[in-house]
Formats: structure tokens, sequence, C-alpha cells
């Protein structure tokens, strides 16, 4: 199989770390939103990533989707979530917020890069939502003494979270003040250190208006 997308969408990202840690092989195509689009599409017609070709031929799209396959394929042992109940239902809410937030900074992000001038309103909404969700997961990370948010062992609202963490941090540095956010910050900096999100990363590379 083959995932499309670049590593500094932390949708993409997120991905091909829980490939990783699942032990599952792929192949890895960096085409750009952007320059690739056509590239794209014949998989996505949305021309979005991440996108991951199986084997047959059928393309899977969205990250949630994505990674609900891949949970079906991996060993129970190696789960990045609970099957279900509670822990599952926790998991995923970190996971919408987390990613919730990567739309946010991606959309203002494109906002700040692809219009000459960027609408305030747009640009305010964008903004009171990132601080909104960062304040909220700062707050839950800051009450978990664990290493990883459910315990000892990282999953994907660890994945999800430093991913967009990074990405975030990166397009819209004014936004993240580490010292606002310790509990996050230490999250990240935990996270960052292990060998997939090491092998698996790219600086942010906007899009050009
Ligand atoms: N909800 C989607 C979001 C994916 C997303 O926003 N990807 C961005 C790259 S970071 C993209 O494809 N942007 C191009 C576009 O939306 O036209 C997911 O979780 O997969």
């Amino acid at each position: 199989m083959f995932l499309i997308g670049q590593y500094d969408s932390p949708f993409v990202r997120r991905v091909a770390i829980a490939l990783r840690l699942y032990d599952l092989p792929f192949e890895h195509r960096p085409w750009s939103t952007f320059g690739d689009a056509d590239k794209i599409a014949p998989y996505n017609p949305l021309r979005r990533v991440p996108t991951l070709v199986l084997d047959g031929g059928e393309a899977l799209i969205e990250s949630m989707a994505i990674l609900d396959y891949l949970d079906e394929l991996a060993c129970p042992d190696k789960a990045l979530i609970a099957p279900r109940g509670p822990e599952r239902r926790h998991a995923l809410r970190i996971c919408a917020l987390a990613m919730g937030l990567g739309d946010k900074s991606v959309s203002l992000l494109y906002e700040r890069v692809l219009r000459k001038d960027a609408l305030k309103l747009w640009v305010e909404r964008c903004e009171s939502q990132i601080g909104g969700v960062l304040a909220v997961l700062e707050k839950e990370r800051a009450a978990v003494k664990t290493p990883y948010w459910f315990g000892e062992r990282i999953g994907h609202a660890d994945i999800a979270v430093a991913c967009v963490l990074r990405m975030c941090r990166e397009a819209h540095p004014g936004l993240f003040d580490a010292a606002r956010y310790p509990a996050l910050t230490a999250h990240a900096a935990r996270c960052e250190a292990l060998p997939p999100f090491q092998e698996i990363v790219q600086p942010l590379a906007p899009p050009k208006g």
C-alpha cells in the first residue's frame, strides 16, 4: 500500500506514525496537495491528503477512516486505542479536538498565505478556536500523570496531539506560547523524541499564493 501526502501535514504524519508503530509496511508518495493535485485526483477527487491506496487499488480517505482500517489490521497487543467503552470515547474526543485544531490551523494558514488580504473575521475566529482547544487540551493533559494520555503506552490521542502541536507551532508561532502550555509542551517533547516521530517529519512548506 502507499500513503499519499507530505509529512508537514499533521493528518498525514499521524497516519504514517501509526503505520510504523503497527509495523505495517507502506510506500510513501510525498505529493503536494497544490503542486501535485492532478496526481492525487485519480485516488481522491477531493485532492486532499492523507489518502491511503491499498494493494488492490482501493483508496481510503480521511485520517480517521484510514486509522479505523489500520486498527482492524493491527495485532490487538499493539492497539493504539481501546476497542470500546469510556476510554475509547475519551480517546476519540481528544483525537477530534486535536484534528479540529489541525483543521483550524490549516484554514488559518491558507487564509494567510493564499489571500492577498486575510479576512479579519475569519482570522479572529480561527485564532479563538485554536486558543480554546489548546486551553482544554492543556488542562486535560496536565491532569494526567502517566507518560501518555492513557497510561504507559503511546496511543492515537498522543500521536494526534503531538503531530498537530508541531504543525500549529510552525504555522502560527504567535499562537503557541510554551510557558502557557507546559503540559502540552512536555507531551510534544516526549513524543517527538521517539524514533518514528524523528523519522517521519518534515518542516512546514506552506502553499504559495
Ligand atoms: N479531515 C481531513 C483533513 C485533511 C486535510 O486537511 N489535509 C490538508 C493537508 S494538511 C489538505 O489536503 N489540504 C488541501 C485541501 O483541503 O484542499 C483528514 O482528517 O484527513
